[in-house]
């Protein structure tokens, strides 16, 4: 009975994490924004031990904001716009190469921000599958359109590694755990509005204040 008192998990839950992420006035919270990213590396973890070196460096990024949340500056990474004005007002972000500051927020929350719309661009596709779809192949195009121009040839090759080695389609969505495969494209529907507004808002804040490219 170990398993009972472990919490079941559910990509609902997971997505729903994301749309705390949004404050009144649109800025995101840090706070939720690493939650969501907790539940997704659950998640990359019940897919198979081939995706532990994905999850691996995930976990450390949600780790290093974490300190810095729970750190004496704490106040200030509030909410990613907050943690950008702080870290560029006291000259605390490396913008052309790391140096001084080789594992800032605003670099740290990047790596996970460009993740995210690997993740966006995959769930929508899986959301207008057909039975016979592969979920490797939509794993490696939503990644070619997005995070792999971010990585170096060894990480592409690893990850095109660990996308053949994916569950099919119907193990995928019995591990999110949603419910009957209308049920998760419905979910699905409800949720990435959702996840593209937050990867939306972060993407004109870095663009605005030229972080995009942060080393
Ligand atoms: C099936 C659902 C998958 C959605 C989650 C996507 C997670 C993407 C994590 C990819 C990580 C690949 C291995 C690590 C690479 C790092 O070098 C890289 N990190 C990321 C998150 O892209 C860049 O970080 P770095 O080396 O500049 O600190």
């Amino acid at each position: 009975m170990a398993n009972s008192v472990e919490e079941k998990f559910s990509l609902r839950e997971v997505l729903d994490t994301f749309s705390l992420c949004l404050s009144e006035n649109k800025e995101v919270y840090v706070q939720h924004y690493v939650e969501g990213w907790r539940g997704l590396v659950r998640f990359m973890n019940s897919l198979g031990s081939v995706f532990s070196f994905i999850s691996k460096d995930a976990v450390n990024k949600i780790e290093i904001l974490v300190n810095f949340l729970n750190g004496e500056n704490g106040a200030h990474y509030v909410t990613i716009q907050s943690m950008v004005k702080y870290e560029l007002d006291n000259e605390l972000v490396d913008l052309t190469r790391r140096d001084k500051h080789p594992e800032s927020g605003c670099r740290t929350l990047l790596r996970l921000h460009r993740a995210l719309r690997w993740l966006e661009l995959f769930l929508e596709r899986l959301r207008t599958s057909s039975e016979d779809s592969k979920t490797s192949v939509m794993c490696s195009e939503a990644y070619n359109e997005s995070l792999a121009q971010h990585h170096a040839w060894i990480i592409r090759k690893a990850a095109g590694t660990a996308f053949w080695a994916l569950p099919g389609r119907q193990t995928f969505f019995d591990v999110m755990n949603v419910g009957t495969p209308e049920q998760v494209v419905a979910m699905l529907g409800n949720a990435l509005p959702l996840i593209s507004e937050v990867y939306n808002i972060t993407e004109n804040l870095y663009a605005q204040h030229d972080l995009l490219q942060l080393p």
